[in-house]
């Protein structure tokens, strides 16, 4: 029987039919794009007790869940399996999938292009798909960052060629992912969901949704409010970091610590939140969604001065720590070219094994352009491939530290003993303050 028969043998309107499915949880619930956002929301739905389909692009992805193997480091591959055994989880390559999808989260890629105006390619592909099969009593929530308008002028408009009326038969919302890669404390379940709606209604649906998956939602009045928090956000981080890293280029200049200052500005108890410097911005979001909202505003008109600005600042960090090894480098008269120069850490951030946006390729590319004879260790990332065809290993650090003119700490995992480093290191540049509290005349801090 198909849905609208459904619907009208028992006279519910669409939101009653699906609202009724989404309190019992027999809604079927989709997610569009399994990466580090939508697998841990499909885990989390399907924890909850929803039937979950999950559906990409990439086939080893759909292969490798639906073997019970995880391959985000945050979702265990145990939840997976024993979701996928209890019947609560499958995932697919076939977007015909969604005809019999209830709700659907839509958690695809929004790059730059480069250009650095966005890229909507991923979304826009997936709402063609959509479009396609969009029916009475459909739920559907973007959850990619995106400028403020995407939803209520891009994707409404693709949804509403089916003759649908949103509020009334389809539901449409905007709900920003907030997921911290390798924070294992603020996780998909207690992280509050913003969610914003095209109509009352559909925020009303969005809502009651997730609520039966996450602790806490908070609802806003519209798509456009819940695209410019997530965006809020991000930018807030993307400019405080630009300000500490000039603040540290500053501190540099003048002699002082800019970690001490830090840290003692940190104890104001109110009224001040710590940002630290470092090589640079990494991550698919912090770089790269600010730009997403001065393109929107460029379009009303208005420049937004202060994230081009954080963005020359933290793009120039690489080259700042460039500078730092030349110096330190030339104090023992060494020439960077012709030197042994072994970076410490190539991830984006400590402790994760993502390289998208990394410092770490700039300052290993700049290094190298300067004749320095780069070597790397990261124990989460065992290989590098350049676009040049160049290959890196990573190596033992000890070993290569003791055979080496410099290191550098670039990313600061958890797992390296930095006292055994020192140790073998001849000169260490610690961008990361990870040696905070050991003294050495061979460490040069940021
Ligand atoms: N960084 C600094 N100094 C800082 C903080 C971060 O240089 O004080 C650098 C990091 O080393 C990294 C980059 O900025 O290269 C981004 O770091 P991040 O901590 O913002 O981590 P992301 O991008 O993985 O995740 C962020 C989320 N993290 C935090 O809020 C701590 C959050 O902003 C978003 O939920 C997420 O981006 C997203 O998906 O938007």
């Amino acid at each position: 029987m198909s849905a609208t028969m459904l619907l009208e043998e028992k006279h519910l309107s669409p939101f009653q039919a699906l609202e009724s499915k989404i309190v019992t949880k027999k809604a079927e619930a989709g997610i569009i794009g399994l990466g580090y956002v939508g697998l841990p929301l499909a885990v989390e739905l399907g924890a909850a007790g929803f039937h979950v389909t999950g559906i990409d692009t990439d086939q080893r992805k759909a292969e490798s869940l639906t073997q019970g193997k995880s391959y985000v480091k945050d979702v265990a591959s145990d939840r997976v399996a024993a979701l996928n055994a209890a019947g609560l989880f499958k995932a697919t390559t076939d977007f015909s999938a969604i005809r019999y999808l209830d709700t659907i989260s839509v958690c695809v890629p929004t790059p730059l292009r480069k250009t650095k105006d966005p890229d909507m390619s991923y979304i826009v592909a997936a709402f063609e798909e959509i479009a396609r099969y969009v029916h009475p009593g459909m739920l559907i929530i973007l959850e990619s960052t995106t400028y403020p308008g995407t939803t209520s002028e891009l994707l409404l408009p693709m949804l509403s060629e089916s003759g649908l009326k949103v509020g009334e038969d389809f539901f449409l919302c905007f709900s920003p992912e907030r997921v911290d890669p390798g924070n294992a404390v603020h996780v998909t379940r207690n992280i509050p969901k913003v969610i914003g709606g095209v109509t009352p209604k559909c925020t009303e649906l969005g809502a009651r949704f997730y609520s039966q998956a996450v602790d806490r939602v908070v609802p806003v009045s519209s798509t456009g409010v819940a695209e410019m928090v997530k965006l809020l956000e991000n930018t807030f981080r993307m400019i405080n970091i630009g300000l500490v890293n000039e603040l540290a280029i500053m501190c540099d200049r003048m002699g002082f610590n800019v970690w001490e200052v830090i840290d003692a500005a940190a104890t104001k108890p109110f009224g001040f939140m710590p940002f630290y410097p470092g090589p640079g911005l990494g991550g698919h979001c912090i770089p790269i969604d600010p730009y997403y909202l001065s393109w929107k505003s460029r379009q009303a008109g208005i420049e937004a001065r202060f994230i081009e600005l954080a963005g020359y600042i933290n793009g120039g960090m690489p080259h700042f720590v460039v500078d730092k090894v030349q110096d330190s480098l030339n104090a023992k008269e060494k020439p960077v070219k012709g030197s042994r120069i072994h970076v410490l850490g190539v991830a984006y951030k400590r402790d994760i094994d993502d390289l998208r946006e990394s410092p770490a390729l700039d300052v290993i590319h700049l290094l190298s352009q300067k004749g320095g004879m780069v070597t790397y260790s990261d124990p989460y990332v065992p290989e590098l491939d350049f676009e040049d065809g160049r290959k890196m290993r990573s190596e033992d650090p000890i070993s290569a530290l003791s055979r080496s003119d410099c290191g550098v700490i670039v990313t600061d995992h958890s797992c390296f003993d930095y006292a055994a480093i020192l140790a073998a290191a001849p000169l260490i540049v610690d961008t990361r303050n990870a040696m905070k509290g050991m003294h050495s005349d061979k460490i040069v801090r940021l």
